[in-house]
């Protein structure tokens, strides 16, 4: 239950076995080994968790009702419910002046203590007058709120870069939570909406470690949105043979072949989607013959016409792989990556050998080494 116990529906336990498998498929969202769990589970049990506060602007509400529609109800409660959510908008049995003096309330008794989620972007023309909540503005209440968060976690596109009322020419000045908050530390989950498995991990993270998990250039979380969508593609194979799906419907699109042609944009977005995919029942756009259209990469999703071709980008190897520039004794790891790729997939292992390698140490092109 909450502190308040006002989020109705939702105080319902989970079972022990449920909560665990939970928490296991968060840190593996998170890249954290199995013995992790352990840690997780005493934050989200920890009576000294910190208090959520989830405010919603300018969006679909998306974001929650695809965490309320789960296809395991338990995700939900896990995130709504255990780990402390105290303010809601759309799932509150308070309303009116009820809950703005929830509000205000929770934020002063909680002061640099609580973390801020934020669905919905912010209107910032004409001074922000194009979203009002019982007469307040969006931007003055994320001021309020979020200058007295410890962390601010912007929730799916709209929050993380302004969404699709965004795009031009952006009537309302739709703005994500980082244009606005300039000096606090924002977590953002794009996504639209993001996938609950990533808003999860990223709470358990900040709740558990007490810190911000490493973001990237867009704030995201590296463990969720450090990857290629098109690295992980299971299409890709079809891709690299240039086979592709021309029409929606046609035999190429039957045949599950590649979505390129079709204007997908997963060769420039990053998001772990084919891996952690949606619903536990292993959909996602990709994978029931809809083009990725970018939606966790800043002007990409909803920016670019559906049918647009994005010019696909060098391959990127994962960051846990060894650095393939480094060189070793008198072959450098290009070269036997070069060799690697001239002789076949079974000898790619020869680069990373390589770059495991002490210097004075010659790699040969099957990856046996010898000291020179
Ligand atoms: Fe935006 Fe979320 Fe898309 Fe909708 O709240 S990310 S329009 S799914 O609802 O903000
Ligand atoms: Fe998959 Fe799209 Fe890349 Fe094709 S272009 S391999 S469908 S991500
Ligand atoms: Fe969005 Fe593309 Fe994933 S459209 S849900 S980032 S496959």
């Amino acid at each position: 239950m909450s502190r308040y116990g006002y989020l109705p529906g939702l105080s319902e336990g989970i079972s022990r076995r449920e909560f665990i498998k939970l928490l296991t498929i968060a840190a593996a969202t998170m890249g954290l080994p199995v013995g992790f769990v352990k840690k997780l589970e005493a934050a989200v049990k920890s009576p000294m968790r910190p208090p959520v506060i989830w405010l919603h602007f300018q969006e679909c509400t998306g974001c929650t009702e695809s965490l309320l529609r789960a296809s395991n109800p338990a995700l939900a409660k896990l995130i709504l419910d255990i780990i402390s959510l105290d303010y809601h908008e759309t799932l509150m049995a308070a309303a009116g002046k009820q809950a703005e003096d929830v509000l205000y309330h929770m934020i002063n008794k909680y002061e640099g203590k609580f973390i801020c989620v934020v669905e919905g972007s912010i209107p910032t023309k004409d001074n922000g007058i194009y979203c009002q909540i019982g007469g307040k503005k969006a931007i003055d209440i994320l001021n309020d709120v979020g200058n007295k968060a410890s962390a601010i976690v912007a929730i799916g596109y709209c929050a993380s870069f302004g969404g699709v009322q965004s795009v031009d020419p952006n009537p309302t000045g739709a703005s994500g939570v980082l244009q606005v908050m300039k000096d606090k530390p924002v977590i953002n989950v794009p996504g639209c909406p993001p996938n609950p498995y990533n808003i999860l991990a990223t709470l358990l993270y900040v709740l558990t470690f007490k810190k911000i998990p490493e973001l990237d250039k867009y704030n995201r979380p590296k463990f969720a949105y450090g990857r290629r969508i098109h690295d992980h593609c299971p299409r890709r194979a079809h891709f690299d043979a240039g086979r592709f799906a021309k029409e929606f419907g046609d035999e190429g699109h039957r045949q599950g072949w590649c979505l390129y042609q079709l204007g997908c944009k997963g060769p420039v977005t990053y998001a772990n989607c084919p891996t952690t995919q949606f619903n536990d029942v292993g959909v996602w756009p990709i994978g029931i013959g809809h083009p990725c259209i970018g939606c966790t990469q800043p002007k990409v999703g909803f920016f670019l016409p559906v049918k647009f071709k994005v010019k696909p980008q060098e391959a990127v190897p994962p960051e846990q792989f060894p650095p393939i520039t480094v060189k070793q004794g008198k072959v450098t790891v290009a070269g036997v990556a070069a060799a690697s790729a001239a002789v076949g997939a079974a000898l790619g292992a020869a680069g990373v050998i390589a770059t495991r390698l002490p210097d004075k140490r010659e790699v040969d092109h099957e990856g046996k080494t010898k000291e020179s």
